[in-house]
């Protein structure tokens, strides 16, 4: 289905009165709100294309209906998500889960919804049915040179594929590791990664990037060849100029200090994208922002200060996306709400005082650093995120007129009660 911009225009107007006086006062507390307001535009985050089914776990999986069952059902999803929130322009692929045959029909059901292709995902953490050599014991790191070849050429193959929808970068998260002490020389292992890694480097394309996502522990539990950022920096450093890290909020031992690792990776302009969702105890794959908001606040913080330091284009110069996938909502109205809380901790970030802090810093204020971050982090930018929405064409608030519309009911209508996502 489609959302008329009819639908959205006339429910904007019943919310217009408020939304301005709030939207006034914001603009008196925060400085530089206008820009604010035009970077918010700007900002485009990736949904891949496996977030828009009811999320699995090991013990079971509820479907709420109406999930897309074909790619084209997927990209559908996202063009009316963006329709509603005008800030979920691109897609990220996930291979072989959802392939295309037909790459200009594909190309142009997104470029119609406004979408465009992001990142494409290799999956070597699963075997397919058709595959000779069984993944079980790793890939990329695999003690068989054959198994690896196989890995190796899938991620060719994924290249190939993300040629053709117009994509420019390709993420590799491997689940390669081991769960038992003794079952891994740990050096050969890295080394075999790095030596398909290699391979796969080469068959990149001159404009291309790979990013090389890393991930504490899961399905592994003893070690991960890619276990952490100094590792996947080793990697990335290792294999050249068009590989960077990946930083998943969720792929980290608990308490770890993100803000810290990102603001360093930055440093050393290798941080090439950002997988978001939030967590409580592991990589819990849930909304972004909903258990720990001041992290994500002070991650985008570093992220604000690092790319403006190396004069980077906020939009376009890190490869944005949610990573998450759960159980009980809605997967669409949770990628709102995840969307919905990024921009908030985005606007957040753009409203530091980066001088003051820097003042602060140097002259070991430390009440007044604490006190400049949190007093943006206290601020409620939701009025500069809805002006931003409006401004673009969309909905003041998203979830709100989804329900209005009764998009899930619709799509169940459509599709069927039974209809499930492929992906995990
Ligand atoms: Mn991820």
């Amino acid at each position: 289905m489609r959302i008329n911009k009819e639908d959205i225009l006339d429910y904007n107007q019943g919310l217009l009165e408020p939304h301005q006086e709030k939207l006034a006062f914001t603009k008196r507390e925060v400085t530089g709100a206008e820009q604010i307001i035009q970077k918010l535009i700007d900002f485009q985050i990736a949904i891949p294309s496996w977030a828009l089914g009811t999320g699995g776990t090991r013990f079971g999986r509820f479907s709420g209906g109406g999930e897309p069952g074909s790619l084209e059902q997927k990209i559908e999803d996202i063009g009316l998500m963006h329709a509603l929130n005008q800030s979920s322009g691109a897609i990220s692929l996930h291979i072989p889960w959802d392939t295309t045959s037909d790459a200009a029909a594909t190309m142009s059901q997104a470029k119609e919804l406004g979408l465009v292709f992001d990142a494409v995902n290799s999956n070597t953490f699963q075997d397919q049915s058709n595959q000779e050599y069984s993944y079980k014991f790793g890939s990329l790191q695999h003690v068989d040179p054959r198994v690896r070849k196989q890995a190796v050429n899938h991620n060719i193959e994924v290249i190939k594929q993300g040629i053709e929808l117009g994509s420019k970068s390709l993420t590799v998260w491997l689940s390669d590791g081991s769960c038992f002490p003794g079952q891994l020389n740990f050096k050969k292992a890295f080394q075999n990664t790095l030596e398909s890694l290699k391979e796969i480097y080469d068959a990149l394309p001159a404009d291309w990037k790979i990013f090389v996502e890393y991930k504490a522990f899961e399905p592994n539990f003893y070690s991960m060849t890619v276990g952490d950022w100094g590792q996947s920096l080793l990697f990335a450093n290792k294999l050249g100029d068009k590989a960077y890290t990946l930083v998943d909020l969720g792929h980290h031992l608990p308490n770890a200090n993100i803000e810290q690792i990102v603001s360093l990776l930055l440093m050393e302009e290798k941080l090439g994208g950002f997988h978001f969702n939030d967590s409580k105890y592991g990589d819990d794959d849930l909304t972004a922002g909903s258990v720990k908001p001041y992290q994500l606040f002070l991650i985008f913080n570093e992220l604000v200060q690092g790319m403006d330091e190396n004069k980077m284009n906020h939009a376009k110069d890190l490869a944005w996306m949610i990573d998450a996938s759960h159980n009980v909502k809605d997967p669409l109205e949770d990628l709102m709400q995840s969307v919905e809380a990024i921009m908030m901790a985005y606007a957040q970030a753009l409203s530091v005082d980066q001088e003051a802090l820097q003042h602060a810093q140097d002259d070991n204020d430390v009440v007044t650093a604490q006190n400049i971050l949190q007093n943006a982090f206290r601020t409620d930018v939701r009025a500069l995120v809805a002006e931003a929405r409006l401004r673009a064409g969309g909905s003041l608030n998203p979830v709100g007129l989804y329900r209005k519309l009764d998009v899930r009911d619709k799509l169940i209508r459509e599709r069927g009660a039974k209809t499930i996502a492929t992906g995990l």
